[in-house]
């Protein structure tokens, strides 16, 4: 799989640094090939976290992506799945690397910036909850 499902999360859309943390993934080596701005419902974000289902931060979570726009973006690269983990960094922004985009700009555990597919079955999963196959473009458009 070249492709991964990344979500700028609502509280860098909400901090206005969504065209920085874009400009970050396009800088280490990513191709946009789908991109829209969205407010998740609750019946969505409870779906699309749904592995969450049993973690105690599940309900804040639900809460958080909903309470603002969020960007999800199909990304293209070589590895992309693992790739883009590398280049989000840790969940905890306090354990991050320096230069992630979870360093550089999340501002918590649960406000950290941005989402990325952790295995290319999610990833598959993940970018037809957003996208119709059609709206995945290749380079030719
Ligand atoms: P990642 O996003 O690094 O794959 P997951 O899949 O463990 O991390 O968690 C999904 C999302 O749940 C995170 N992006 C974060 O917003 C939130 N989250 C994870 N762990 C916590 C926690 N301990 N407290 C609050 N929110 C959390």
């Amino acid at each position: 799989m070249r492709t991964t499902l990344a979500i700028i999360k609502p509280d860098a859309v909400q901090s206005g640094k969504a065209g920085k943390v874009l400009a970050h993934l396009e800088q280490s080596g990513f191709t946009v090939r789908a991109l829209r701005m969205t407010r998740l419902d609750e019946a969505a974000a409870a779906a699309f976290y749904e592995v969450h289902r049993e973690r105690p931060f599940y309900a804040s979570l639900v809460k958080f992506m909903t309470s603002g726009p969020a960007i999800p973006v199909v990304l293209e690269a070589d590895g992309a799945v693992r790739r883009l983990r590398e280049v989000i960094g840790a969940t905890d922004p306090a354990e991050a690397a320096p230069g992630t985009v979870r360093k550089l700009y999340a501002e918590s555990k649960e406000r950290n910036a941005i989402h990325a597919s952790d295995s290319d079955e999610n990833a598959a999963r993940e970018i037809a909850f957003f996208f119709a196959r059609r709206e995945v473009l290749g380079n030719g458009g």
